[in-house]
């Protein structure tokens, strides 16, 4: 897969692919990220990219024409079909339903908005969706970019190794991770729940099993309302629930 990213900062773009399991798929060339400075494909000396919003107000807004131009030499630069993206706290929620889409597309382009944002002709004329990476306020998308970049660079295959695809069936199944425990057995007066310690794996799967699903109802219990629980599910979160009252927690 190849993603290009337009940005005033493309040095950080890079930076935030040369990391970990991200930066690892685009050593085994499973991922290729490009990015591209608008200021490139400016018109003027001073490579100006920006200008003050009609209408008056603070602040400046991005310009469409070296932003056009740009996307022009992106889409060139390959001869696959390219999916345009601009991530904005006006766009869409980013899921990991969308992440899994988009991690099969050949290309993305990813426009990162600086200033108030982009005019919104090149938005009409240029760009197939927006994106949202959660309801806050950054102060340039590259951030957004780089989360989006990360969450699809990971599904790529052959990025993760058995281990970590593993760990990422809990949040696949629509539910939220149980809790994980490791070394020392005690550690500042807390315990590891004994089950772990009993060497039962079933016993150990359906407690898995019953953390999940309890913590997905007691912090996000929207997600639960996409899930067809299963009798066993059920079973399982009634007695989280029963443990907790008993508990008193
Ligand atoms: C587009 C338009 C994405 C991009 C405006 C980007 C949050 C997200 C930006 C802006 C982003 C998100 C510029 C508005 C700075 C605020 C860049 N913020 N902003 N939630 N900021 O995905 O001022």
């Amino acid at each position: 897969m190849r993603i290009d990213v337009i940005s005033l900062f493309p040095e950080f773009i890079q930076q935030c692919v040369s990391f970990g399991v991200v930066g690892r798929a685009v050593q085994r060339q499973l991922l290729h990220v490009e990015a591209w400075n608008p200021r490139d494909f400016a018109f003027d000396n001073y490579r100006t990219i920006d200008h003050r919003p009609y209408g008056g107000g603070p602040g400046m807004v991005m310009m469409a024409g070296p932003l056009r131009l740009a996307l022009e030499a992106i889409r060139g630069a390959d001869a696959r079909p390219v999916r345009t993206i601009y991530l904005s706290p006006q766009g869409r929620p980013l899921t990991q339903q969308r992440v899994r889409e988009l991690a099969l597309m050949p290309r993305l382009a990813l426009l990162c908005g600086r200033y108030e944002g982009v005019d919104e002709r090149l938005l009409q004329t240029e760009i197939d969706e927006e994106i949202s990476v959660g309801d806050y306020v950054l102060s340039g998308g590259e951030l957004a970019a780089a989360i989006l970049i990360d969450a699809v660079g990971r599904l790529q295959d052959g990025a993760l190794n058995a281990a970590e695809s593993a760990a990422q069936d809990s949040f696949e199944n629509g539910l939220l991770d149980c809790p994980h425990y490791t070394r020392p057995e005690q550690y500042e007066g807390g315990e590891v729940p004994a089950v772990l310690l009993s060497g039962d794996h079933k016993a150990i799967a359906r407690w898995r099993r019953m953390q999940s699903l309890g913590r997905t109802w007691l912090r996000r219990p929207d997600l639960l309302d996409d899930l067809e629980l299963s009798a066993t599910d059920q079973q399982l979160l009634e007695m989280f629930r029963a443990q907790m009252s008993k508990d008193g927690k």
